[in-house]
């Protein structure tokens, strides 16, 4: 496994940050409705995770999907196109939680914990049509505690199917801490099963980069599914919106200060280690100048056109694509 590449990887974060950011202010100005999830603070493990996966590989992710989708190449104009309501990733039908890509292979649900048995699915066909690529299934820390979940692992690891269930542990459900939910460590689920569990700092991709390296490796290699777990902290409410008035001061305050955030974190780090300021500074720029090009490509998308509405609830007969015998 090489090494990650920090400039890279801050510059791809800076790019996550003003993507989250911008559909955060799409909110406020009314271009998006319903709820929005943001994965502000969670940028460390999408960046990790691109640099991990192959664009044969697939995510099933959550209701916190952007970033993930972003990690594995889906075109942003498409992604920023559907979050806007337009005829975008899926036809403007499906909005932020119903992202759907054929290629790259991606897709997520809003059902919590519903990414494990869909993920699982997915890497059973990719185990018989084409070993050696791997499906993360993403779940958050409120969804480890699902059924749907230990059904998932108990199968995945009977089948040694090429799964890596990587947990984004924000150290909370919706307004539920996870110590007052969950008993036991979040890294050791897999244990009854035989699967292995790997625990990181979910805000330093290199510490996600380690962690999820043998667990790719053990997926790719036939050997089965591993369990990854990144702590984290979700920077803003549950949803946009949301008075998040539960979340002690204090506790914010310190995740989300300077030497903790990611982003902020790492830009500091590579300053110690010699990159120029003006450096990273030019990368903050490219990242909002190239965020506000997608921006305005996605606004020039059309909205779904209204006679198309009954299109695609149904397969076409003998449109059973991708379908092998
Ligand atoms: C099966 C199911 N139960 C409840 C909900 C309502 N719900 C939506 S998000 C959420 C919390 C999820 O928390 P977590 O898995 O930690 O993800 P995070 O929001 O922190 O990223 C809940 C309970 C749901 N969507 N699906
Ligand atoms: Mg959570």
């Amino acid at each position: 496994m090489t090494a990650i590449d920090l400039a890279d990887a801050y510059r791809t974060m800076a790019v996550y940050r003003r993507f989250e950011e911008a559909v955060g202010a799409a909110v406020v100005t009314g271009e998006v409705h319903g709820e929005m999830h943001l994965g502000i603070g969670q940028e460390a493990i999408a960046v990790a995770l691109r640099a991990m996966l192959e664009p044969t590989d697939a995510v099933v992710s959550t209701h916190r999907p952007h970033l993930h989708a972003l990690a594995l190449g889906v075109d942003p104009v498409a992604l920023l196109a559907e979050l806007l309501e337009r005829s975008g990733l899926s036809g403007g039908k499906g909005g932020h939680m119903h992202l759907f890509s054929r290629d790259p292979q991606f897709m997520c649900t809003g059902i919590v914990g519903a990414s494990a048995p869909l993920a699982c699915g997915d890497a059973l066909a990719q185990q018989r049509r084409d070993p050696g690529r791997v499906t993360v299934a993403v779940a958050g820390d409120g969804s480890m505690n699902q059924g749907a979940v230990f059904e998932s692992m108990n199968l995945a690891a009977l089948w040694r199917l090429p799964v890596v269930f990587l947990c984004e542990d924000n150290g909370y459900g919706i307004s539920v801490r996870r110590d007052v939910a969950t008993a036991g460590q979040l890294a050791d689920r897999g244990t009854p099963f035989g699967i292995p569990g790997h625990a990181c700092d979910g805000t330093d991709p290199e510490a996600v980069y380690a962690a999820l390296g043998p667990a790719f490796e053990r997926a790719r290699s036939g050997d089965g599914p591993s369990v990854v777990v990144a702590t984290c902290y979700r920077f803003r409410g549950h949803y946009e919106g949301d008075a998040d008035t539960y979340r002690p001061k204090g506790e914010k305050d310190d995740w989300m200060s300077a030497p903790r955030d990611p982003l902020s974190r790492l830009r500091a780090r590579l300053e110690a280690a010699g990159v120029p300021v003006v450096e990273l500074d030019a990368a903050d720029a490219a990242a909002e100048a190239e965020v506000a090009g997608w921006l305005e490509a996605a606004r020039s998308v059309p909205f779904p056109d209204v006679d198309r509405v009954r299109d695609d609830v149904y397969a076409a007969p003998g449109a059973r694509q991708g379908v092998r015998a």
